[in-house]
């Protein structure tokens, strides 16, 4: 029987308080009328990003629980979406959730993360960014940011990288599986406060470069709500630029929507004020061909 909503399978963790991870990813994939099926890896009184104290409910073992639940009902996927991960013992856990949920072919998209800014985030480690360098053989589409693309090819965190040597990267990073990969955070030598998206499509060649507007703010979780943008994009039937335009605009509008109040950051962005924008026709593209 055909389905009558689009799938996904979304492998992150839940994060209670501080928006993040699962608690972004539902609302935005469910106001773009995707189904969202999750399977948390952890479970966390607040993400790692900016909050003291965090209490954290590693999941590696019912996770496989899980698994063999969802195989016994038969559940297919379109898309099999993961992103933070609890223990690197997990990533062989999914290997085998994307092996076993293969047949009809889902989308694999891989967010690889495990920092930001130059760093590793608290509950990751060394072991973490060498499990991951396998795991992304796995994917279609992987989305790493700035800081993970340079652990994933292990190169140095500079800010002053060329557009060719991005470009460069693209290539490297595709050349490990996937077929399209998109690096966020990308800083613009010219112009420090400026960044971009820049994705390459290895079955096309096409570059894509998306400009972000610069905004004084940084708000934790921007990337789980860029990259779900992009998953339920895709699965609408966009092509790649338009993805992108879309993600960014709406992390932009969900920074606009923001940072004119006085709260603590950590919070993330106020998404319930914007999740509604997700629905308006996109108008305008700002994206690039950069080939
Ligand atoms: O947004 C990425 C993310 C997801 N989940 C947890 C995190 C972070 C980033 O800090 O701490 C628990």
């Amino acid at each position: 029987m055909k389905r009558l909503v689009t799938r996904v399978a979304a492998v992150h963790d839940l994060s209670g308080f501080g928006r993040s991870s699962l608690a972004v990813i539902i609302p935005i994939l469910s106001t773009m009328g995707i189904q969202v099926c999750a399977l948390p890896t952890a479970v966390l009184s607040t993400h790692t990003g900016g909050f003291e104290g965090y209490s954290f409910v590693d999941l590696t073992d019912s996770m496989k629980k899980f698994v063999t639940h969802w195989e016994k009902l038969k559940i297919e996927f379109d898309c099999i979406y993961s992103g933070f991960l609890g223990s690197s013992l997990q990533i062989d856990i999914i290997s085998e959730v994307i092996d076993k949920f293969s047949s009809n072919k889902p989308l694999i998209v891989i967010d690889p993360v495990m920092g930001d800014n130059g760093e590793l985030y608290k509950t990751m480690n060394q072991e973490m960014v060498s499990k991951m360098k396998g795991f992304i053989k796995k994917a279609n589409i992987i989305t790493p940011n700035f800081t993970e693309a340079a652990y994933l090819l292990d190169e140095k965190y500079n800010k002053n990288i060329t557009e060719k040597q991005i470009k460069e990267w693209l290539v490297r990073l595709s050349n490990m599986g996937a077929e399209i990969v998109i690096i966020t955070s990308v800083p613009d030598p010219n112009n420090s406060k400026n960044t971009s998206v820049i994705a390459y499509n290895r079955c096309d060649g096409h570059f894509w470069k998306v400009s972000c507007v610069y905004i004084p703010a940084h708000f934790p979780g921007t990337g789980d709500i860029f990259t779900s943008v992009i998953v339920g994009s895709i699965l609408q039937g966009d092509s790649l630029p338009i993805a992108l335009d879309r993600g960014v605009q709406f992390i932009t509008t969900a920074i606009r929507a923001s940072y004119g109040y006085e709260y603590p950051r950590q919070e993330g962005v106020l998404l319930e004020r914007v999740l509604g924008s997700l629905n308006v026709p996109v108008v305008s593209g700002s994206y690039e061909l950069i080939d």
